[in-house]
C-alpha cells in the first residue's frame, strides 16, 4: 500500500481545493525558510521579529479573507491552513496575524463606515499601520461585560478614561480597536498612536509568547472624534463577534504546532539510541507516537468541518468553543509529551517542544480559557448559563 504522509493520516490534502493547497504551500515554505532558522533565538531574545511584517503583507496574511481593500479575498478555510501553517512556526507568529486580520481589520470592515474602511484597510492590508484589540481589563478577562474602560460623549468627540491588559501588539500598534462602556451599551472606537492620553507600556518577564508582543493600554481622557466609533455594531456581540473569527483561526492553529513538535520527535526517537536499540522500537514510545498522530488527525478532521461550516456561513459560537477547546488541548498536550520524550534536550529552545508547550499556555487561555468554552459547551447541552 502506499505510504501514508505521517503528519497527515487521513489526506486532509486531498479534501482541499487547488487554491487552498496553493496558500498551504506557499505559506509552509515561507515557515520553513524564514522563521523556523530564527524562532528560537526570537523567543530566548523575548523580540517579535519586526523585519518579518512587510513579507507577511506580501504573501496576503493580512484581512486575507477581506474581499477588495487590496486583501486577497481567500475562504475561511484558507485562513485556517494560513494559521496553522503560521504556528507550526510559533504561536507568536499567528497571534500577530490573528489580530491584525480578525480583531482588527474584520472589526473595521463589518463594523466601520466606508471612510473608516478606505482610510484603514489598504495600509494595514500592506503592514504599514498595525493593529490591537483592547477587549481585557485586568479585572475582568472573561467577563468581559464587567469592564470599567468608559467614554463618553462630548459634542462631537468622546472622552474616554480606562486602561486595558494583556494586549498583543499593544506596544507596536498604530491603531487600537477599544471596546468601552457608553450610555448606549459597548461600543468600539479607533484610537490612534499618538492622541494625547494614550498611553502602553510593555509586559516584561513572560514565559510564554515570548517572540510576541503583550502590552497594558493607558487612556487618560483621551479625546476621540466621532468618526473613529466603529457605528455599526453596540453591545458585547460586537467584540465577541471579532473573537468569533480569531477563535476560528486558533482553533486551526495548534494543529501546526502539534506537527511541529511530532516532527521533531518522530526524528529524535529514530536516531535516540538506548538499551542498543532506538527509541523509537520501544512499545510504549510507540503507543505515545501514535496517540499523538490519532489526536491531530482527529484535530485537522474537526478543523476542515469548521472551516466548511464558516465557508457555508453555518457556523455557530458553539461549535467554535469546542473546537478551539479540543484542538488547543490536543497541541499542548502532545507539546508537553514531546518535551518529555526528547529527555534533557528537551528542556532547551534547541528544540522546538518547550517553545511550543510554553506558548500553548497562553493560547490555552486568550481568546476564551478553556473553562469558559466548555462552559458554553456546557450551557448548549443543558440550556442552563453556569458563568
Ligand atoms: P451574552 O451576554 O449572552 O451575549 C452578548 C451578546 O453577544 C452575542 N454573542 C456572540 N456574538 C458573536 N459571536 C459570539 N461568539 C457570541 N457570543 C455571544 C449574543 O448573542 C448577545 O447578543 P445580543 O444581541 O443578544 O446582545 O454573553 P455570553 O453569555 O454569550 O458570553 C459570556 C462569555 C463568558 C461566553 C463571554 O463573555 C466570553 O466569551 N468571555 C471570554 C472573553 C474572551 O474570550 N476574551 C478574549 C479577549 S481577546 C484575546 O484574547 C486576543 S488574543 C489574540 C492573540 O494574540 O491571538
Ligand atoms: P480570569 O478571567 O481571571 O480567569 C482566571 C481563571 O478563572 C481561569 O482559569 C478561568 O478559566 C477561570 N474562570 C473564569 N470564570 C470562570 C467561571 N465562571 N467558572 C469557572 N472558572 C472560571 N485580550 C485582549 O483583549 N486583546 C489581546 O490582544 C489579548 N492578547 C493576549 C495575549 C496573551 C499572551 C495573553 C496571556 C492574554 C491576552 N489577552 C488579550 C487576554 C486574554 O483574553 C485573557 O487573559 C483571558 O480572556 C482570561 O482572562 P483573565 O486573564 O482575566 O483570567
Amino acid at each position: 500500500s502506499a505510504k501514508l504522509d505521517k503528519l497527515d493520516i487521513f489526506n486532509i490534502k486531498s479534501l482541499l481545493s487547488e487554491e487552498e493547497l496553493m496558500v498551504q504551500e506557499s505559506i509552509g515554505r515561507w515557515v520553513d525558510d524564514r522563521i523556523l532558522p530564527i524562532i528560537g533565538l526570537a523567543f530566548d531574545n523575548h523580540e517579535f521579529p519586526m523585519d518579518l511584517i512587510p513579507e507577511m503583507a506580501d504573501l496576503g496574511l493580512f484581512g486575507s479573507t477581506i474581499d477588495g481593500y487590496g486583501c486577497a479575498g481567500l475562504n475561511y478555510t484558507s485562513y485556517g491552513l494560513i494559521c496553522q501553517e503560521l504556528e507550526r512556526g510559533d504561536s507568536g507568529l499567528r497571534s500577530f496575524a490573528s489580530v491584525q486580520s480578525s480583531l482588527c481589520m474584520f472589526p473595521i470592515f463589518a463594523f466601520g463606515s466606508d471612510e473608516q474602511k478606505e482610510r484603514w484597510l489598504p495600509q494595514m492590508a500592506k503592514g504599514e499601520v498595525i493593529g490591537c484589540f483592547g477587549l481585557t481589563e485586568a479585572h475582568a478577562g472573561s467577563d468581559p461585560a464587567s469592564m470599567k474602560t468608559h467614554a463618553k460623549k462630548d459634542g462631537d468627540d468622546w472622552i474616554i478614561n480606562g486602561s486595558k491588559m494583556w494586549i498583543t501588539n499593544g506596544s507596536i500598534a498604530n491603531i487600537a480597536i477599544v471596546w468601552a462602556q457608553t450610555e448606549e451599551g459597548i461600543q468600539g472606537f479607533i484610537i490612534e498612536q499618538d492622541m494625547p492620553g494614550f498611553d502602553t507600556e510593555l509586559i516584561h518577564r513572560k514565559m510564554s509568547l515570548r517572540a510576541s508582543i503583550t502590552s497594558a493600554l493607558f487612556f487618560d481622557d483621551v479625546r476621540v472624534p466621532d468618526a473613529n466609533r466603529l457605528p455599526k455594531v453596540k453591545g458585547l456581540k460586537g467584540p465577541l463577534s471579532c473573537l468569533s473569527n480569531a477563535r476560528y483561526g486558533i482553533s486551526w492553529g495548534p494543529i501546526g504546532a502539534a506537527q511541529a513538535c511530532l516532527q521533531e520527535v518522530l526524528d529524535y526517537t529514530e536516531e535516540r539510541v538506548l538499551f542498543d536499540r532506538s527509541l523509537n522500537c520501544n512499545q510504549i514510545i510507540q503507543q505515545k507516537l501514535a496517540d499523538m498522530s490519532r489526536r491531530i488527525t482527529t484535530a485537522q478532521l474537526l478543523a476542515l468541518r469548521l472551516g466548511q461550516l464558516k465557508d457555508a456561513d453555518q457556523l455557530q459560537p458553539t461549535q467554535i468553543s469546542m473546537a478551539k477547546w479540543n484542538n488547543v488541548r490536543m497541541a499542548i498536550d502532545i507539546a508537553r509529551e514531546c518535551r518529555d520524550m526528547l529527555g534533557g534536550a528537551g528542556i532547551t529552545t534547541e528544540h522546538v517542544a518547550i517553545r511550543h508547550m510554553l506558548n500553548l499556555e497562553s493560547v490555552i487561555t486568550y481568546e476564551g480559557t478553556e473553562t469558559i468554552h466548555q462552559l458554553v459547551v456546557g450551557r448548549e447541552l443543558t440550556g442552563k448559563n453556569a458563568f
